[in-house]
């Protein structure tokens, strides 16, 4: 079994240790950490997603399985995240409110830093006013919103609304993404732009910035 697989396999034991073990002996051998994440620790964790859809696996099952990605991503992080660039634009994202999914978000923010953004990260569960409030104080330019589940993507709607309220659209930029979001969800409810993976999404705030 190649090293890929065997951090695919161990990430769905929920065998947080072994993923870490494996994740660096993939570094030492040189294969790329956008490899590493796709083919390894997301392809794990998409098969956990059909398991649990299949009722296959229980939701313990998946929270190891997020356990163990967690233990991937931390040693890939810095390969991600290069020191002393200087940041090209300030971006606010979170997860909306009611939703505590949030692997898909940080591996966004990570992306984003990478790139060179400054990142103001909101966690998970936050509410549309909280979004509002934090990108007007920190000025700034883009909002980026993630969701897992459909019961809360109607949250970024709500997000988009107020920044109209506030005569704010086109001030400040909205990207919105997340396994159940589409482009045609992002042009119905009036975001800016949709990303549909991180590094989609980092070329889609650069963008929106005008940095592309
Ligand atoms: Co949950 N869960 N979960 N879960 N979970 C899903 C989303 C689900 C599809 C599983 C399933 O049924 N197959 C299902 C949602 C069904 C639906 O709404 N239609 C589901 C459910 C039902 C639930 C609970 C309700 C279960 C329950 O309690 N009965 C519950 C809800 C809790 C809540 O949020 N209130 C729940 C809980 C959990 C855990 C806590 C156990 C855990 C989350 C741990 C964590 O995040 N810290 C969890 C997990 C891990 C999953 C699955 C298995 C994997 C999600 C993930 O991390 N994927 C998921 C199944 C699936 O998605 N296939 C599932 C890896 C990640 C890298 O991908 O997040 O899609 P993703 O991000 C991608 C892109 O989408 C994009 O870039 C990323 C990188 O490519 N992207 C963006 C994401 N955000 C973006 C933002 C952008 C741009 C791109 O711009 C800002």
């Amino acid at each position: 079994m190649d090293i890929l697989n065997k951090i695919s396999e161990h990430l769905q034991l929920g065998d947080d240790e072994k993923v870490r073990i494996f994740t660096k002996e993939a570094i030492k051998a040189k294969i790329s950490p956008k490899e590493i994440l796709n083919n390894g620790l997301i392809f794990g964790m998409d098969i956990i997603g059909k398991k649990y859809k299949a009722h296959e696996i229980f939701l313990p099952d998946v929270l190891l399985a997020a356990k163990a990605m967690y233990a991937g991503m931390d040693l890939l992080r810095p390969m991600f995240i290069k020191g002393g660039i200087p940041t090209i634009g300030k971006v606010v994202i979170g997860t909306v409110q009611g939703d505590l999914h949030d692997i898909g978000k940080n591996l966004v923010g990570i992306m984003l830093k990478g790139a060179g953004f400054e990142v103001i990260d909101l966690g998970n569960d936050v509410s549309p006013s909280e979004f509002i409030e934090i990108a007007k104080k920190e000025d700034a330019s883009v909002i980026g919103m993630s969701a897992l589940l459909t019961t809360t993507m109607p949250f970024m709607k709500i997000v988009i609304d107020l920044l109209k309220e506030e005569r704010l659209i086109g001030k400040i930029k909205t990207i919105i993404g997340g396994a159940p979001v589409t482009e045609e969800f992002a042009r119905e409810i009036g975001a800016d732009a949709f990303g549909y993976d991180s590094i989609n999404a980092i070329e889609k705030v650069k963008g929106l910035t005008g940095m592309t």
